[in-house]
């Protein structure tokens, strides 16, 4: 199967906007290259190789210092490319890893080696088959002794049903992409007030405040329906939210992306030094290279 989305911005501008030193670009992912670390059988998407040395070089051009390496559904539970990058890396990128319940702790304890921090789960119906949930406690039992945490891809109309789930996490559990929220509907809407008042009651709970590409009706380069969901959160849970490019934006069919001018979108939804700081730096270093 030939790729089926729009390949990676070849060449993204340099942003008018500098994040702060050591910044975090703490949601991306390696692909391939394919005839070294093949796609996953059973994907719903087959994407471009995104190899890691394109990763390293997008995060100089944008200024960012470290990344987060999040497996994707395309590599299933493979996650050989991911720590690939991750040792090629050194100490500048940690990844979040898709585990099965049967993972062994020496297994668990080599991806910890490599700079895995925590594992994903996926709920999101086009990208995986549902997993039952109690398998996914019985990783969450595995994963704890490492002080790992908890990725969750969801989208909003699944939060109600998935909320006694995430209640039963006592780790860290990460949030990508603000839960999807439905953009049309507006901040004030119930979907979203229900997300808010999880965080409220949760301070276990962090959130990504990334994906405008994703989640905009307006669509670039402004994005601007987006950013009252964003700000929103950042302003109101300053401590426990993280951003990230996405790249290489898998599944992007209407637009691929400037990752320059999603990187200039930064200042808009964290207005202040204090917040671009905690939001690229202070947070991401407090979850992943504590
Ligand atoms: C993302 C978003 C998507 C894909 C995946 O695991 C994945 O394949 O996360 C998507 O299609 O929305 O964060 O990469």
């Amino acid at each position: 199967m030939d790729q089926d989305y729009l390949p990676f911005h070849a060449a993204p501008k340099k942003p008018d906007y500098r994040p702060p030193a050591g910044a975090v670009d703490a949601h991306c992912h390696v692909f391939g290259p394919a005839a070294r670390f093949p796609y996953a059988p059973e994907r719903k998407y087959t994407p471009c190789d995104a190899p890691k040395e394109r990763l390293f070089a997008l995060r100089d051009h944008l200024g960012f210092s470290r990344n987060v390496i999040v497996q994707a559904s395309c590599h299933g539970r493979d996650n050989r490319a991911m720590v690939d990058a991750l040792q090629a890396a050194g100490k500048r990128a940690r990844g979040v890893a898709m585990v099965g319940q049967e993972i062994t702790r020496e297994a668990l304890e080599a991806l910890h080696e490599a700079g895995v921090r925590g594992v994903r789960f996926n709920f999101v119906k086009r990208l995986v088959d549902a997993t039952p949930k109690e398998v996914y406690l019985n990783i969450v039992a595995k994963i704890r002794p490492l002080d790992w945490h908890v990725v969750v891809y969801f989208e909003a109309a699944e939060l109600e049903e998935l909320i006694p789930f995430l209640r039963q996490i006592d780790t860290p559990i990460v949030v990508d992409h603000m839960g999807r929220p439905d953009i049309a509907k507006g901040v004030g809407h119930a979907d979203f007030q229900r997300f808010i008042q999880l965080l409220q009651t949760h301070d276990n709970i962090w959130v990504k405040v990334s994906c405008p590409e994703r989640l905009s009706l307006a669509g670039p380069p402004d994005y601007g329906d987006v950013i009252p969901f964003a700000r929103t959160l950042v302003e109101r849970f300053p401590t426990r939210v993280l951003w990230g490019t996405d790249w290489p934006h898998p599944n992007m069919k209407s637009h691929m992306p400037d990752d320059g001018a999603l990187v200039e979108v930064i200042p808009r939804i964290a207005p202040s030094p204090a917040l671009q700081q905690a939001l690229l730096v202070d947070n991401p270093m407090r979850l992943y290279w504590p």
